[in-house]
């Protein structure tokens, strides 16, 4: 299986667009795609790198209900919304689309109407859930119940986020309506549906057998498992109104099933780009000299690795995916992300709060990414990328490098005629580094190819180190320019070299040695990356330090979501036990001043409260010193239960209780009177 690649059709899952991308998204997809295609285009391949917008399926039709907007006006904003925050940061798609493009809805339209006058669907009358109330039939998402494989509440009709299993409406335990609430009906509907298990025996040998050494582990053992549990015939069409209409007549109200349409997404999107830039796509899909990849999260392996591909395969026009690097899941601080809950790093947000750091989200994402298992970003880490890596062992020996060559040589590059042994070896090692780094890139090792690059910045540092040129500048002119020459040799084979990984600095870099970055091969064979003679630009500093308090800012961010979660979690604990009026009445509470307070020793807590309650003066001691320090509460009226019995906290016998507020971020307010009332004024 040797043939020679002429292209590479390369697509990254298209994002739905019903929020916006965080973290996870831009570790498990984006960059790694982006890593890889701008590593091919530097070593001159020919590529289209594919993505749009997923404008169908119920997650969007919920969230226009939710905001009481259309559809149309939900995937609008988010399709900007996350365009935007893609090019920003630099994930180099050749075409971005939409399926609600009408080249999408034709392209969707016409595969499966091929698939369909050629006999491939089953067509099938069955009972599937119906909203009464709504009127409506519940796909997927529109159903909710009880996961029948772990039990965890809130399952989908299509899926459990818990556990990750992929389940169908009636495996749910207890389902309901997401649309009333109610519990739904059966009604009959008649669907067509792809007898995937007419593919079972196929897939095994192309992907178990075909591609057991290259694909990775991961994605074969998902596959395997599906196929060992055995495949069964795949509905492709939904009554549901948002979406491309099902092409076959008397399929009114029918749509085509999101998952069905949106990989078509890839070809759609394709076949746009090729008309804007006067190409010819077919070959992009048709041509087995083409290498298709796809780039996705682990949630999606089975409707790369099964379904399309079976798709592909009725179809027979189309080439299959060489490979289908998925990633799993990243973790951010220990949990896992969460849209619902806010637990995240929204790119957005990001880029308002880390102006220009597009490169340290980059490059600290490839250096965690979730290749082979689940991973955890950490805000620490991210710091320690920055400061430890890009700063101290990039930037530096760039710094280093061009600095004293506008000091020694006023940025000219010297002689490079009178170079050691030690200085060709040295040459000679960073002649390896485009071989080693695309090896790793080839095998979708991006994790160990960044590091590849960030040690080829180590030999530019270790031979500054060594050789010390601004020690033997003082006493040895020529041998200066020796070292001189060859840290700006490595400094040229960096600019390509980092380009994949941080391609703002790498442009930076470049800009700065005044050069065109050479290609990926030449920096493994060409002699002379930057001759001498050559003046260099203008030289500042590629990556900067981040402070402690940047990163104090993100952790409060977090910790403000985690205490909002609880408190929503709180909030949906079900009332106590029904009391009755006398034992309400047995409270009594009164208004009251807090007259002195102070910290009680050994208890950060504790405030120690005389208060006037009209009745008497009292000590009172209170939780809230997390709160309020003293001299805060001093003066504050107050609500106190004054009939509680005395209790001894800390060697103080506390006479009663103050009413207080608990709020989101876990701070405490007093519940007060309001108006002119006096102390001992009965609250009832
Ligand atoms: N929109 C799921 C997702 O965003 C889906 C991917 C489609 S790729 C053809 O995770
Ligand atoms: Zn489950």
């Amino acid at each position: 299986m040797n043939k020679e690649i002429k292209r590479y059709t390369v697509t990254a899952a298209l994002p739905y667009t019903n929020g916006p991308v965080h973290i996870g998204h831009l570790a498990g997809v984006y960059v790694p795609a982006d890593v890889y295609v701008r590593y091919l285009r530097s070593r001159g391949r020919d590529v289209a790198f594919i993505c749009g917008s997923d404008e169908h399926g119920v997650p969007i039709t919920i969230k226009a209900k939710k905001e009481g907007i259309t559809p149309q006006q939900v995937v609008d904003k988010y399709n900007k919304i996350i365009k935007d925050s893609f090019a920003a940061f630099g994930i180099s798609f050749d075409n971005y689309s939409r399926t609600s493009a009408a080249v999408h809805h034709r392209t969707a339209s016409d595969f499966f109407r091929r698939l369909y006058d050629e006999g491939k669907f089953i067509e099938e009358t069955s009972s599937q859930y119906y909203d009464a109330v709504a009127q409506q039939f519940l796909a997927d998402r529109y159903i909710t119940g009880t996961c029948p494989k772990c039990g965890a509440e809130g399952a989908y009709g299509d899926q459990c986020e818990k556990c990750g299993s992929t389940l169908s409406p009636q495996e749910l335990i207890d389902p309901k309506s997401a649309l009333s609430g109610e519990t739904p009906i059966l009604k009959e509907t008649t669907h067509w549906y792809l007898p995937l298990e007419k593919y079972e025996d196929w897939l095994r040998e192309w992907i178990l057998e075909g591609h057991k050494g290259d694909w990775k582990p991961n994605v074969l053992g998902q596959v395997k498992s599906w196929l060992d549990d055995g495949l069964r015939p795949r509905a492709v069409t939904r009554d549901l109104d948002w979406g491309i209409p099902v092409p076959v007549e008397g399929a009114e109200g029918k749509v085509l099933y999101v998952w069905f349409d949106a990989p078509i997404g890839y070809i759609s999107s394709t076949k746009e780009w090729a008309e804007r830039e006067g190409k010819d796509w077919e070959p992009y899909w048709k041509s087995d000299d083409t290498k298709l990849v796809h780039f996705i999260g682990k949630d999606n392996i089975v409707f790369h690795c099964i379904i399309f591909p079976s798709m592909l395969r009725a179809h027979g026009d189309y080439i299959l995916p060489e490979n289908v690097p998925a990633n799993e899941f990243l973790n951010l601080e220990g949990n896992k992300l969460s849209t619902s809950k806010n637990w995240a790093v929204w790119l957005n947000e990001y880029l308002e709060e880390f102006p220009g750091k597009q490169d340290v989200l980059r490059y600290a994402l490839i250096a965690t990414a979730p290749e082979t298992k689940d991973n955890d970003f950490t805000w620490k880490d991210f710091q320690g990328r920055n400061n430890s890596e890009l700063v101290a062992i990039l930037g530096n020996f760039i710094n280093r490098a061009l600095v004293l060559t506008q000091k020694y040589y006023g940025g000219v590059v010297p002689s490079g005629e009178n170079l050691t042994d030690e200085d060709k070896a040295t040459l000679e090692e960073m002649r390896s580094y485009p071989e080693k780094i695309a090896l790793s890139i080839e095998k979708y090792r991006f994790r160990e190819a960044a590091a590849e690059m960030m040690n080829l910045a180590r030999l530019g540092n270790k031979y500054l180190a060594e050789n010390e040129p601004w020690k033997v500048v003082k006493t040895d002119p020529v041998r200066t320019e020796a070292i001189m020459y060859t840290a700006l040799q490595i400094a040229a084979s960096l600019t390509t070299m980092c380009e994949p990984f941080v391609p703002f600095a790498a442009e930076k870099l470049a800009q700065m040695m005044n050069i065109v970055a050479p290609c990926w091969d030449e920096v493994a064979s060409k002699e002379i990356l930057i001759p001498t003679g050559h003046k260099i630009g203008e030289v500042s500093l590629l990556f900067e330090k981040i402070e402690d308090e940047a990163i104090d800012f993100q952790l409060q961010k977090l910790e403000k979501a985690r205490m909002e979660n609880i408190a929503a979690a709180k909030a949906k604990e079900p009332a106590k036990e029904i009391i009755t009026y006398d034992d309400f009445a047995k409270m009594d509470i009164r208004v009251g001043t807090i007259l002195t307070a102070e910290k009680v020793a050994k208890a950060k807590k504790l405030l120690k409260l005389t208060i006037d309650t009209g009745l008497d003066v009292r000590t009172v001691v209170s939780g809230i010193a997390e709160s309020f320090s003293p001299e805060d509460v001093v003066g504050r009226r107050v609500c106190v239960l004054v009939n509680l019995a005395p209790r001894e906290i800390r060697g103080i016998t506390s006479n009663g209780m103050i009413l207080m507020t608990e709020y989101p971020d876990g701070r405490l307010e007093f519940v007060a009177p309001t108006g002119d009332v006096s102390n001992g004024s009965a609250i009832s």
